[in-house]
């Protein structure tokens, strides 16, 4: 593996949603995410691909900072266009020379923006300039501060894909929030960085430059290159500035545009600094993915309880002796006869036994005695099934990420979830009517087993297995008043009969064996219940492992970092009137494997010669204090 294929494994393991959960600060995760995927496509992968592919400076800043007006100026010609009136979504355009075109045309670099039209939404216009020579292209970005949000988001993006940001506030605005946190993030990614203070009132020149300077140091951009535009007047809305008013600016471009070693520095510095940003990036994100797989895990835990309670709610509705009321009792007493006839056969179950031979088989009572004891049983299970749900769905609207998920599914999905489902009676039919036959098998083969098949047949397999069933949820808790009696009764009848049949130790186990059969159908119901809950999920979550598997991409990444080659390439030869300025040892790119400390754009003495000047530190006694020839250039209106 290069380190090319290990950023490609990076951005596959990142290629998926892996904030789907509203939990924490997700909005920033995600904001995070895209952002990191944005400049994995938009430059890392590019650049690697292409490391001697032409410089991409692109030009950012506040609204009405200039930003056009300059690119035109730059240029000499009308390429984007300045003005106050602005469309709601933007179309940036790049000028490139047109040696570098193709290059540009292509989907290398920003892949996601469409070159075909050049016009509307997600679109990148593409035009030709000879004026700064071939090597560097500039992209007029939207305003980083814009009302519009998708021109915010664009401005960003197109940024992060930057070698280089050529970054313009003026005198108005130099001040506010909103450039300072980008300037910051290209200070905390290394990312090259020139800035350009525009649009100054001749006379304010001086002291604006002054504070502007003392602003960068206390922001740890010491060593910035900073050029002063002032402001000219323009007979329109659209005119270019004076081409002496950004001549410094021209001609520090053009020269970066035919140094091929200076332009190879600027690209590693920013790709290194990019580089070096995953090692703090990824796992921030890797952190987020496990709070969102803990927020998973809640909602699952949720789920589980609700329908482990359910299950509970079943077991304590089958012992608890309600399913023997109402219709089953009526049933059982049809079964049996009169409640006068019970309680004298209660006394004698020998001679019941004898006197009933042959009584159950076939009757209709036995049928709807049948018939009663599975629609008691299906209410059970409905019961608890409605229930579970009712109780997953107040969970999740409680727990962390949740109520976002509920929402997602929107209100009449969540409703739905929240009882059991529509055709879960079907399927508690079939459960039962499966578990009575199961019964029914248990007591043929029982009766073979234990040579009691002459006393069985005297009861008939159906009577008998009725008889099994009814001792499964034989139990008096529960009931009250007179049920007691009856049902007592019935439990005592039933049981004794049983008893006669297989003998009272074959009994418990029979009882024990039916009602494990029975629960064991009703929790595979339950499951499928709870599994309508846990498909939510699992259609969201992503795979176990992603922190993981995002860990190991970016140590991979860190791995082969050193593949970055280091030095201006010799393919390419260097232009003789610049050979002389290859950076000064303290300038060139930090050795592979070190995370670069220096702040970006360190003093290079031979380019500043071209115009602008390095913001220096602040020398012992205070005050910052202008480099090289700057006393004379900083106006910038040489
Ligand atoms: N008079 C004058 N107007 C300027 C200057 N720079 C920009 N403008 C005007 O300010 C407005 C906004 O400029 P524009 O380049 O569109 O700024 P952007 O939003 O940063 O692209 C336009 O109407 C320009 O004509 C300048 O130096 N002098
Ligand atoms: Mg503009």
């Amino acid at each position: 593996m290069d380190l090319l294929s290990a950023l490609q494994r990076l951005r596959g393991a990142l290629d998926r949603e892996l904030f789907p959960l509203a939990i924490g600060e997700a909005a920033d995760d995600r904001r995070a995410l895209k952002e990191l995927t944005g400049q994995l496509d938009d430059y890392l992968l590019p650049r690697l691909r292409a490391i001697d592919a032409p410089l991409l400076a692109v030009v950012g800043g506040s609204t009405g900072a200039g930003k056009s007006t300059l690119v035109n100026s730059l240029v000499g010609a009308d390429v984007t266009e300045p003005g106050v009136l602005r469309p709601t979504t933007l179309v940036p355009t790049l000028v490139a020379h047109p040696a570098d075109r193709a290059w540009f045309l292509g989907q290398n670099v920003l892949p996601g923006l469409s070159r075909a039209t050049g016009t509307g939404p997600g679109a990148l216009r593409v035009v030709t300039s000879e004026t700064l020579g071939p090597g560097l292209a500039l992209l007029d970005a939207p305003d980083i501060d814009s009302v519009v949000t998708a021109n915010r988001e664009l401005a960003a993006q197109l940024l992060a894909a930057a070698d280089l940001w050529l970054f313009v506030t003026t005198a108005a605005r130099y001040a506010d929030e909103v450039p300072w946190s980008f300037l910051r993030a290209a200070r905390e990614r290394s990312t090259a960085l020139a800035v350009v203070l525009d649009r100054v009132p001749p006379e304010a020149v001086e002291p604006v430059t002054r504070d502007l300077e003392r602003l960068l140091v206390e922001n740890g951009l010491d060593g910035t290159r900073l050029f002063t535009v002032p402001e000219a007047p323009l007979p329109t809305e659209k005119a270019r500035l004076p081409a002496e008013t950004v001549a410094p600016i021209t001609a520090w471009l053009t020269g970066l545009a035919s140094d091929a070693a200076e332009r190879a520095r600027v690209v590693r510095q920013t790709l290194s600094g990019a580089l070096d940003s995953l090692a703090t990036r990824v796992p921030a994100l890797a952190a987020a993915v496990e709070r969102q797989e803990a927020g998973f895990d809640t909602l699952r835990d949720v789920v589980t309880g609700a329908y482990a309670g359910g299950m509970a709610d079943f077991d304590k509705g089958m012992r608890d002796g309600s399913l023997l009321r109402g219709e089953v009792l009526a049933r059982w007493q049809d079964f049996i006869g009169t409640g006068e006839f019970m309680r004298s056969l209660e006394s004698r179950v020998g001679w019941v036994r004898d006197r009933i031979v042959g009584f159950f088989t076939g009757r209709v009572p036995e049928a709807r005695l049948r018939d009663a004891l599975e629609s008691g049983v299906e209410a059970l299970i409905r019961g608890a099934a409605d229930a579970a749900a009712e109780r997953s769905l107040e969970g999740w609207a409680a727990a962390p990420g949740g109520a976002g998920l509920l929402d997602r599914l929107g209100p009449m999905e969540s409703a739905r979830l929240g009882r059991a489902s529509p055709d879960l009676g079907k399927r508690a039919e079939a459960a039962v009517r499966g578990w009575q036959e199961y019964v029914l098998d248990l007591v043929r083969e029982e009766g073979a087993e234990r040579r009691t098949t002459a006393r069985l047949a005297s009861f008939g397999v159906n009577g008998a297995g009725l008889l099994l069933m009814l001792a499964v949820f034989a139990s008096t808790g529960g009931l009250t008043g007179i049920e007691v009696g009856i049902a007592g009764g019935t439990t005592v009848l039933s049981q004794k009969l049983l008893e006669a049949i297989f003998g009272d130790q074959a009994v418990r186990t029979l009882t024990a064996r039916a009602r494990e059969d029975l629960r064991e159908r009703v929790q595979a119901l339950m499951d499928e219940e709870a599994g309508r809950f846990l498909s939510v999920l699992s259609s969201v979550e992503p795979p176990r492992g992603s922190a993981t598997a995002i860990l190991e991409a970016a140590e991979a990444v860190r791995t082969h970092r050193r593949d970055l080659p280091t030095g201006p390439d010799v393919t390419e030869p260097l232009p003789a009137a610049t050979t002389a300025e290859l950076p000064v040892p303290g300038s060139t790119a930090p050795p592979p494997g070190r995370p670069r400390t220096d702040g970006p754009a360190p003093p290079h003495p031979g380019a500043s010669d071209e115009g602008g000047h390095h913001v220096a530190p602040p020398p012992p006694s205070g005050g910052p204090r202008a480099e090289g020839s700057d006393g004379a250039g900083q106006g910038g209106g040489r």
